[in-house]
């Protein structure tokens, strides 16, 4: 018998669904990748440092172009219901479809930058876990910018396309996110980490040592970003940036912080403490990775964890049980913290690929019986970032040509 690997088994399911939903076969399928966060969390959006990776868990698409203004989109994950809507009209925000907002968030964006597009047809899936922190949104918004970029000829780079979805959720779905989910998706490099600078957005690959493994492990607590606490996370940074007269946290450092922080609103201070020690844990983080250091490394991931717990106050009890479980079981022989905007959501673990099953065990024989909840784990490949899988019309050009 056949088997499928995870993405043959999407692209499958897209191609048939377009020609059984729209009665023909499409031109293109194009894909973009979830990520997890390694280290340096809620760090972008103060101009700071993170240390992602890309993960082989995806969003496709698969479209063709049509010869008209109409959009249709059909969500396999939402009961294949499709969503109609034409580019010359003004695209509005709608309510009782939510996911269609992430796309029509990056068209907006497009058409506002000039850009010339035209009706399309697409039909969209994927395996990235939906509300665990693993950017299940922003793997939509890119692959949708990468889908115009590659149909319509709108040369756009990669970063471009990143800017261009973290527009679409800032302004079109309302959420204040910052640079990183978008940009590991679109820039991923297989076997890396992105060590990436959210002022410059200048990014350094950082490989991960073979023996390690990368290791999520879903709580299952659902977390909803726009409905969380994040944009007063992003207030209080904003605030405790403003107190210190700088653009952002990025331009304190810990000396200052530690000789001012008595001036600030005693819960501000603790934001910001974090975001501060966290960006330069991150950047130490990257060094321990490319040293293959885990002790260092676990260490910068256990301190992480505590500042998002006891400062920045974004985990829950269910996640903090589990990283007390996988430390229990690792030692020092590796790292595990919560990963993402927080409230729920996933953690990660790095360890050497021999411990992934005692770290299974233990997850399995503790977490349920703490929680009530059933964890689900991922042992995940860093992958390559967005592009296209298959485009007909390129293949029929190359054999033009020949
Ligand atoms: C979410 C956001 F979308 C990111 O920009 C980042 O702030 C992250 O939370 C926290 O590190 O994923």
């Amino acid at each position: 018998m056949t088997t499928y690997s995870r993405e043959e088994q999407l692209v499958n399911r897209l191609e048939t669904a377009f020609v059984e939903g729209f009665g023909y076969s499409p031109s293109h399928l194009i894909q973009a990748p979830g990520r997890v966060n390694l280290i340096g969390e809620h760090t972008d959006y103060n101009d700071g440092f993170v240390l992602p990776c890309a993960i082989d868990y995806q969003t496709m698409v698969a479209a063709s172009r049509r010869d008209d203004q109409c959009v249709r989109v059909m969500a396999l994950d939402y009961q294949g219901e499709i969503n109609t809507f034409d580019l010359s009209q003004p695209l509005v925000f709608d309510k009782d479809c939510l996911w269609v907002n992430y796309i029509r968030g990056v068209i907006d964006c497009l058409q506002s930058r000039g850009c010339k597009l035209g009706g399309i047809d697409i039909a969209v899936s994927g395996n990235v876990p939906q509300g665990a922190g693993l950017s299940s949104s922003a793997a939509l918004e890119v692959v949708i910018g990468q889908t115009f970029n590659a149909m319509f000829d709108l040369s756009l780079t990669q970063q471009e396309i990143a800017l261009i979805g973290q527009q679409a959720e800032n302004q079109f779905v309302g959420c204040n996110c910052g640079i990183m989910d978008q940009l590991i998706s679109a820039e991923g490099e297989a076997g890396h980490a992105l060590l990436i600078d959210c002022r410059s957005l200048e990014t350094k690959a950082v490989s991960l040592p073979p023996e390690l493994s990368v290791v999520i492990i879903n709580s299952n607590k659902k977390r909803g970003l726009v409905g969380s606490e994040y944009n007063t996370r992003r207030q209080q940074c904003e605030a405790a940036a403003q107190a210190f007269g700088v653009k952002a946290l990025r331009d304190v450092d810990i000396t200052r912080f530690q000789a001012q922080a008595e001036q600030l609103d005693e819960v501000v201070a603790r934001r910001a403490k974090h975001i501060i020690t966290e960006s330069a844990r991150t950047l130490r983080a990257a060094e321990a990775l490319e040293q293959g250091d885990l002790a260092t490394l676990g260490q910068l991931m256990a301190d992480s964890h505590q500042s998002m717990r006891d400062d920045f106050e974004i985990t829950v009890p269910e996640i903090d049980t589990l990283v007390d479980i996988v430390k229990a079981a690792i030692g020092e022989r590796g790292g595990v913290r919560m990963t993402g905007g927080g409230f729920g959501g996933c953690v990660v673990a790095l360890v050497p690929a021999e411990l992934v099953d005692a770290v299974q065990r233990a997850v399995e024989a503790q977490y349920e019986n703490a929680t009530g909840l059933q964890a689900s784990i991922y042992v995940c490949q860093p992958m390559a970032g967005a592009g296209v899988l298959k485009s007909v019309l390129l293949q029929q050009d190359v054999l033009n040509a020949q």
